[in-house]
């Protein structure tokens, strides 16, 4: 193996990953500290004679003397980006630990950061069983962006040749109904307005039943919460293939205490994942994402702006690392 390069914080850091890196038998020939780093030049086995010491000091003092300390300042940069994403002390460590445990090898530490953020946060699949039709329902605050996202997301159903019907529980807010009509026109999919959930069932008989229902709420998360509720025991109780799938929907600009109460007022409603909006107005997302993760609910997908055809983008491990580290999902 011969001599390597071992880099930490603190001495006892770098032995740590001297042992990790060369093993038990890992020997210090020589080190050195700088810019509050410690750099060890390490060999896997001790030298055999004296001459051996000799050639083994000469050759650490060469690795040593050309070596530049370059991770410390860009364990700080990935520090800073971290934080100006208003990223929380403890998602921070975790980063910069990682980074400097792996950051032996000579890859970038903000490519480290990238490997470490896009296993950070949890990713929830929209839930779309072949010969059922699914009904995925899109809870959260007054304009938070559901209906938006719910015409997105039937816009790329349909494209992708799903028979799919947008309804409408929002059916007393001015505006409401013709909102989601010309949403529905603009991605050529179908529309209702539903006075009543139970309205929802009505489609599920017979040949013509949609693949997909995506229903729009009110923005009212005790009515839509207890509404959906009673979807779900309908559903428990009777005989037609459907299954109900709910999302949250949560804009990046959201604090922490509004989130959590929203999740309180929804009740016992199961939460199978979340639509991330408005990536697009902050630079700091990482609050709502860690607060995803924290409650364990998975992101599906995140929207980026108003675009109905480009700007809903299913949630991937790079686009997480992208929006904590460059503000914004690509
Ligand atoms: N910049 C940006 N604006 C968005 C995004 N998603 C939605 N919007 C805008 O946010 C506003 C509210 O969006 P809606 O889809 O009507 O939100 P809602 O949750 O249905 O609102 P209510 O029905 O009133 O509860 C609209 O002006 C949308 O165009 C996004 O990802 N980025
Ligand atoms: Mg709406």
């Amino acid at each position: 193996m011969g001599i390597v390069k071992i880099e930490g914080r603190t001495l006892r850091e770098a032995l740590e990953v001297a042992k990790e890196k060369v093993g038990d038998t890992a020997v210090v020939i020589s080190r050195k500290k700088a810019e509050g780093r410690v750099l060890l030049a390490v060999a896997d086995a001790p030298p055999k004679s004296p001459t051996a010491l000799l050639s083994m000091r000469q050759e650490a003092r060469s690795l040593l003397s050309r070596a530049k300390i370059t991770q410390g300042a860009n364990i700080t940069s990935v520090e800073r980006c971290l934080r100006s994403r208003g990223a929380s002390k403890a998602l921070i460590h975790r980063v910069c630990e990682a980074v400097s445990h792996k950051s032996t090898d000579g890859t970038h530490p903000l490519d480290l950061a990238v490997e470490e953020l896009a296993t950070a946060f949890p990713i929830a699949q929209a839930k779309i069983v072949p010969g059922q039709t699914s009904i995925l329902a899109f809870v959260g605050a007054a304009g938070a962006g559901k209906t938006t996202s719910v015409a997105k997301l039937a816009g790329h159903l349909v494209r992708s040749g799903r028979k799919v019907v947008m309804i409408s529980l929002d059916v007393h807010r001015v505006g409401a109904a013709e909102q989601i009509r010309a949403l529905g026109q603009a991605v050529t999919c179908p529309t209702m307005a539903a006075r009543d959930i139970l309205q929802v069932t009505s489609l599920l008989q017979g040949e013509e039943r949609p693949d997909v229902i995506l229903l729009d709420t009110s923005g009212r998360p005790e009515v839509d919460g207890e509404a959906l509720r009673r979807l779900q025991t309908v559903l428990d109780q009777g005989a037609e293939s459907a299954n109900l799938a709910t999302y949250l929907v949560a804009e990046t600009t959201t604090r922490s205490a509004v989130l959590e109460e929203e999740l309180i007022q929804l009740g016992e409603l199961a939460i199978d994942g979340c639509i991330v909006t408005k990536a697009d107005e902050t630079r700091k997302p990482a609050p709502v994402l860690e607060f995803l993760a924290r409650h364990n609910i998975g992101v599906a997908f995140l929207s980026a702006g108003r675009d109905l055809q480009r700007d809903l983008l299913r949630a991937s491990g790079e686009i997480f690392a992208n929006l904590m580290l460059k503000g914004r999902v690509l």
